[in-house]
Order: C-alpha cells, then sequence, then structure tokens
C-alpha cells in the first residue's frame, strides 16, 4: 500500500507530511496514519512541536466523500483533531495549497498557520447539502468573528492567501516551505505555547450575525444546510464548544443522510466520471489550443466567442456582412461593460477580454486557427457550405466544430475531406453563461480531437459531456420527450398553469410551459414544420398557438398572456378554449388528471428516454445524462438530476408505470430494454 504520509524530524520539529492521491482527502486509513504520526512526536522527547503540511496542489480536499455512504470508521476526523487539541506540544501547519472543508477544519484543529502563496481555503461542503461537521462552524467564528465566518460556510466560495491572512485566518504567508520552517523552528526554539483556537473567544456581538444571516436566509429557499449553518454559527456565541461540537457533528450526519445531500454528492461525483472516455485514454495527446475561430456574429456564435476570450483564447469571429459582425462584435463589447459595471470583473479584465475578440468578413481569417466552431444557421445546406470552405481554408490538424442542435453531424462532415476532425460542440444559450457543452461524437471524429474538446470544455469553464449523435442529441432528445408528455397531458384534460406548478413546486425554476414562451413558440414550430410527419406526435395546441401569432413572451402572448411585457405570465381563457377544441377535435373527452399523475408521466418520459440513449451508445453512463439536465436544463442540483431521481423513487417502480402507460397510453412509452433490465438487477 502507497504510503499515507511521510513524516521527517527536523532539529525541535517533527514533520507530517500527508501525501494521499489525488487531492489528500482525508480517508480513514490517513487520518489513522497522521493520529499514530502526531502520537509518535508526542511521546519524543527530541521534538517540540509538529508540523502538518501537504504535498503537491492539496493540503487536503477535506473529508472522503466516497467514505460517506459506506459507513463512518474510527479514528473519525473529528477524533483526530480532538487529538492534535489535546496534545501538549504545539502543532504547526503549513497550508501548500487547496485546504477544503475537513482539510480546512483540520488546520483550525492546530493552534498556528502559516499559509504558502498558493493557498487556497474554502468550506464547500455547502455544494454537498451540508455544514462542516468537524468544528469549522465553531472556530472560524473565534478566528474570524461570525459574520465573516457565515459568508465563508454558506457560499462555500475559496479564499486565497492574501484575503485568509487580512482576515486573520492564519499567522503569515511564507514564499516557500523552507522558509516556513525555518521560521517555526526560530519561534519553537523561542517557547511557542500551545493556543488551541478552540480556546479562543468570539470577538463582537451575536446580533452582528443576525444581520449578517439576513441575506442568507432570504435566498435560501428553506435549503437546511443553510437554516442549519446559521445556527451553527449562532451557537459559537452562546453554547460551550463541546457542546456545540457535538451538536454540529450530529447535524452534519443528518444533512448527510437527507436526499438533498446524497444528490449533490452524486452531482459532484457524476461531473467528474463523465469526464472519462471509455475508448479514449485520458493521456491521449492533445491538439494545440491557442487560437479559435467562431462562423457567425449572431447570438450564439457572439456567445461562443466570449467562452474563449474569457479563457484567454484569442479569438477570431466570422461574419458575412459588415454591419452584422460590427453588431456582434459590440454586443461582446456590450456584455464586457455590463459585467464590469455590476462589479463582476475588473475594468482592465474587461478590457483584455475584449481584446481578445476580433473580426473579419473573410472566412480566410480562420485559416491558422486551432479550433473553429461554426454557429450558422441551422440548414444542412448551410452547414455545408460552410464546412466545404473550412475544408479548403483551415490548417491540417484544426478542429472543425459544429454548435448544430439539430442536424447530423455524420452528414455535416461528409462536406469536408477530414471528417476525423469534425465534432459537435453543443453550446445552450446563453453560451457565455451556461455549464454545459455536449460535446458531440461523429461517427469518423478522432479520439484525439474528442479528447482535446473534452480539454478545451473545461479550459473554458464548461461541463463538457459526451454523446453521440442522434436527433436532439441527449439533453434535447430527452426534453422533447418531456414536453410532448406535457401536451398530451393537456389534450387529456390538465392545464398549461397546472402542468408548470407541479414541476416549480417539484422544484424547477419554470415550468415546461413557461420555457416554451421564454424560447418563442415560433422556434419548435419552424423545426417541426421542416420536419413535416417525421415528428413523431403533434405538438397541435402549441402549432395552432404559433399559427396564432401567439410566440411566447416576445409578442405578449403564448400559452400564457404577459399584459405589458411581464416576464410572469397569467392564465388566458382563450387559450382554455382553444386547448377544448383540439381535445374534442381529436375525439379525447377531457378528463381531471392528478399532479401525481404528470409528474410520473413527465418525468418516466425522461427517464425512460434516457435508458434508451444508454442503451444505443449516444450516452455512456445514466450519470452523464443527470449532469446535463443540472447544468444545461436548470435542473435543481438537490434533485440530482432525473436519472437519480428515477433510482431513488425505485427502478421497479419506474419499469412498471412505464410498461403500463406503454399499454395504456401508446407507442412512445416502449419500456427501454436497459431499463427493465436494471430494474431486475435493482429488485434481485
Ligand atoms: C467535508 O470535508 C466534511 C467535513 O466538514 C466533516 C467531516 C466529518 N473525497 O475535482 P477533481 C476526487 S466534505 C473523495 O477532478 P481538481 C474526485 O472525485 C468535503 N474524492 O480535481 C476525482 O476522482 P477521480 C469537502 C475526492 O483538481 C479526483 O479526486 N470538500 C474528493 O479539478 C480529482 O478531483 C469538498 O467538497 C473528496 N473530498 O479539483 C471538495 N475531492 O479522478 C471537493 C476530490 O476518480 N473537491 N475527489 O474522478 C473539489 O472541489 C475538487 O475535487 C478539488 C480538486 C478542487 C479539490
Amino acid at each position: 500500500m502507497e504510503n499515507l504520509i511521510d513524516t521527517q524530524t527536523r532539529g525541535p520539529l517533527g514533520i507530517i507530511r500527508m501525501q494521499r492521491a489525488p487531492v489528500n482527502a482525508l480517508g480513514h486509513a490517513l487520518r489513522g496514519a497522521i493520529s499514530e504520526a502526531h502520537r509518535g512526536f508526542e511521546a519524543d522527547p527530541a521534538i517540540r512541536a509538529t508540523v502538518l503540511t501537504g504535498n503537491g496542489k492539496f493540503f487536503s480536499a477535506g473529508a472522503d466523500i466516497t467514505e460517506f455512504d459506506t459507513g463512518r470508521k474510527k479514528p473519525y476526523l473529528t477524533d483526530l483533531i480532538a487529538r492534535l487539541e489535546e496534545g501538549t506540544k504545539p502543532v504547526v501547519v503549513i497550508i501548500n495549497g487547496i485546504a477544503y472543508g475537513g482539510g480546512f477544519e483540520l488546520a483550525l484543529g492546530c493552534d498556528y498557520i502559516y499559509l504558502l502563496p498558493q493557498a487556497r481555503l474554502a468550506f464547500p461542503e455547502i455544494n454537498l447539502g451540508n455544514i462542516p461537521g468537524a468544528g469549522g462552524t465553531q472556530k472560524l467564528p473565534r478566528l474570524i468573528g461570525g459574520p465573516k465566518a457565515l459568508d465563508i460556510i454558506l457560499t462555500g466560495t475559496p479564499i486565497d492567501a492574501s484575503r485568509a491572512l487580512e482576515l486573520g485566518i492564519a499567522e503569515t504567508i511564507v514564499s516557500d516551505e523552507e522558509e516556513a520552517l525555518a521560521r517555526i523552528t526560530q519561534t519553537v526554539e523561542a517557547g511557542l505555547p500551545r493556543r488551541p483556537v478552540r480556546d479562543l473567544t468570539v470577538p463582537g456581538s451575536a446580533d452582528e450575525l443576525e444581520t449578517a444571516a439576513e441575506p442568507h436566509l432570504r435566498r435560501s429557499r428553506g435549503a437546511m444546510a443553510v437554516l442549519k449553518g446559521v445556527e451553527a454559527v449562532r451557537m459559537s456565541y452562546s453554547a460551550p464548544i463541546d457542546e456545540a461540537l457535538a451538536w454540529e457533528r450530529d447535524t452534519f450526519h443528518e444533512l448527510n443522510a437527507s436526499s438533498e445531500a446524497r444528490a449533490q454528492r452524486h452531482i459532484f461525483f457524476a461531473e467528474r466520471s463523465a469526464r472519462k472516455i471509455a475508448d479514449v485514454p485520458a493521456d491521449t495527446p492533445l491538439r494545440p489550443m491557442e487560437s479559435a475561430g467562431i462562423i457567425g456574429a449572431g447570438t450564439m456564435g457572439t456567445g461562443i466567442a466570449m467562452c474563449f476570450a474569457n479563457a484567454g483564447i484569442p479569438v477570431r469571429v466570422i461574419e458575412q456582412e459588415q454591419e452584422r459582425l460590427d453588431h456582434g462584435l459590440a454586443r461582446i463589447r456590450q456584455t464586457y461593460e455590463t459585467m464590469r459595471d455590476r462589479g463582476r470583473i475588473s475594468a482592465e479584465e474587461a478590457q483584455a477580454r475584449a481584446g481578445l475578440v476580433t473580426g473579419s468578413v473573410d472566412l480566410a481569417a480562420v485559416a491558422n486557427a486551432d479550433i473553429v466552431v461554426e454557429a450558422v444557421f441551422e440548414a444542412m445546406d448551410v452547414k455545408h457550405e460552410v464546412f466545404a470552405k473550412l475544408d479548403a481554408v483551415c490548417k491540417p490538424g484544426a478542429i472543425l466544430a459544429t454548435n448544430t442542435s439539430t442536424l447530423d453531424i455524420d452528414k455535416i462532415a461528409e462536406a469536408t475531406s477530414r471528417p476525423r476532425d469534425v465534432i459537435g460542440l453543443h453550446f445552450f444559450s446563453p453560451a457565455h453563461i451556461m455549464k454545459l457543452v455536449e460535446v458531440v461524437r461523429a461517427r469518423k471524429t478522432a479520439k484525439d480531437v474528442i479528447a482535446t474538446s473534452m480539454a478545451l470544455g473545461q479550459r473554458i469553464g464548461k461541463i463538457p459531456v459526451l454523446v453521440g449523435v442522434c436527433d436532439g442529441f441527449a439533453g434535447n432528445r430527452m426534453f422533447i420527450n418531456f414536453n410532448r408528455e406535457a401536451q398530451i397531458l393537456i389534450e387529456e384534460g390538465a392545464l398549461p398553469w397546472q402542468v408548470d406548478k407541479v414541476f416549480t413546486d417539484w422544484g424547477l425554476a419554470m415550468g415546461p410551459l413557461s420555457v416554451m414562451d421564454l424560447a418563442g413558440l415560433d422556434v419548435g414550430y419552424r423545426i417541426r414544420q421542416a420536419r413535416g410527419s417525421q415528428t413523431p406526435y403533434p405538438f397541435t395546441t402549441a402549432d395552432r398557438l404559433a399559427e396564432s401569432g401567439r410566440y411566447g413572451q416576445k409578442t405578449g402572448r403564448g400559452w400564457y398572456l404577459y399584459p405589458e411585457g411581464a416576464r410572469r405570465g397569467v392564465p388566458d381563457p382563450e387559450v382554455e378554449k382553444l386547448i377544448e377544441d383540439v381535445s374534442r377535435e381529436k375525439g379525447i373527452r377531457r378528463r381531471p388528471v392528478t399532479d401525481e399523475e404528470i409528474l410520473r408521466r413527465c418525468l418516466w418520459q425522461l427517464v425512460n428516454t434516457g435508458y434508451q440513449i444508454v442503451e444505443e451508445g449516444i450516452a455512456q453512463r445514466t450519470g452523464d445524462l443527470d449532469v446535463i439536465f443540472v447544468n444545461g436544463y436548470g435542473w435543481p442540483r438537490t434533485r440530482g438530476g432525473p436519472m437519480f431521481y428515477a433510482r431513488e423513487t425505485g427502478l421497479a417502480q419506474v419499469a412498471a408505470d412505464v410498461t403500463r402507460f406503454h399499454e395504456e397510453i401508446g407507442p412512445h412509452w416502449k419500456p427501454s430494454a436497459l431499463l427493465l433490465e436494471e430494474a431486475k438487477a435493482a429488485g434481485a
């Protein structure tokens, strides 16, 4: 077994270095090893202080999250920290890099904190639906006061070394470990006393905390972790520390078992698994990525251009007409200025980013780009023309990407003599904000093009998920079926506002009909018209709305009425009548539809389609589909994505429902063989 720690003595110091790949997560064996080594230094009369540090980029990423679902083993992190605090000799930490969650708490269990310049401290537990559970909520307030501690605990945002010093978390910042050890040796030789953080008193008054807590509570939408976080920091003022620590530990375990926390852990690991590709090894050499070209200066094209500029990659935008190009470039500049005005980026940063974007009306201007992303009108002949031209001008080895959301990328690739270099990069609108990018591998796409595109996705701050070519790829194919079921339910007897409310109550920011109103009913209508009879189920009501000029929010009328440009729609009796007419024409006797039926039918459509997608090899794993929904469709992380939700509900139940719907409703409910198989395995 690898050595999880390295120990050394140096003068009066006993040094423990954590070295558990990849991130020094504080798993059971590492906790045991640190505890043992500390005990040894405590017993050694030549040692006067223990130094604890990490290796590489990591001090420690915190508790080992993989252990949260497998049962706890002693020594717990709280035991280890208590042992350090009970010792007779001071413990000094040198935070050499990332110190998150339990890693930060381990440091707070020591007497003195030294920082290297690259140190980053955070309590990301909130992103896992939890609060720090090994003393963080009690000790950080003792060092920096309740209000500032609360911000760190409830935002999960990392702070860098200089901010940590300014806040009073650390003694000092030193340039490297050598300097740290030299200075610690000096202080130890001068008689460094013990000074456990737990013995300090919280500065300031509890009233200040209430003011600081108010905005967090207001935004929390009842999230348990936020409420408990506030309660915990309150206790740091009022309760004896041991009582508060016991409460914090119990609360941490209680929250950990909640479905919200389980869902967020699932997404954490699913996002990391999504980067792994079965037939593309992690060490596949990447193609260079120093410059980019974008074809099309519309909303998508300019949004994608900003993604590159945000990551420091120079990008050239191509448009056919100068006026449209100028308009697109002006939009980019304006977006950066707004970000600057809102304090999201500095003035220099805004200028630097805008400066990385240039434009041209000559396609040959992308001849030297390492990647070109096409974002022109969604029509195969237009795409063919663009790709044939790119094939003629781009340098050998350039990646030729398309942002199509509806067209067959294998066919697009046929327009070139280099289909191995062609790939889909399906950004979601607004492209500079939405995290998801579906990386669409076509039949002939080369492995290094896939690997480079996945790495690029991460570099530009996105969450890339690999999918294959099919109608709608993974996300839209699932989402269209979800929407289609909502339409069918409306024709059977539900009303749009009932359907939307079911989903907003369930946790979505918007229901499916409001989303259609926001996106524009004309968009789906045009796609359905272009496809003609290929559309598997007629969206009759939606088509009628579009045909009568009810395009949604932008025309003030869609599924809802939007009086005077309001963003929130109100029910419209005209729409109700139109729905009743459609039901009558189709010979459907309208009936009351329960909220439960709406929820199950729409969600299981997503899930059954998701299983089909995995079964067909379009997506690698069900977790990837959850990542797609959370990052591209506003799905709440606290629900973990549709596929996770189905597993939580019980796959046997889902499979039984889908089978019944298939018998009662129609062929579009044909159960996925993989769903049936997994349901059987889960029930076994
Ligand atoms: C906590 O500490 C609770 C305490 O308050 C109380 C306890 C009683 N555990 O992200 P990467 C894996 S809660 C297990 O690709 P990066 C990750 O899955 C914890 N595994 O690297 C991946 O595995 P694989 C609070 C972990 O450099 C590999 O490490 N801490 C953990 O882009 C590399 O990860 C957090 O929430 C973990 N804690 O980013 C921190 N962390 O290679 C969560 C990572 O098999 N972690 N792995 O796919 C992070 O935010 C990022 O991983 C980090 C590194 C910034 C550290």
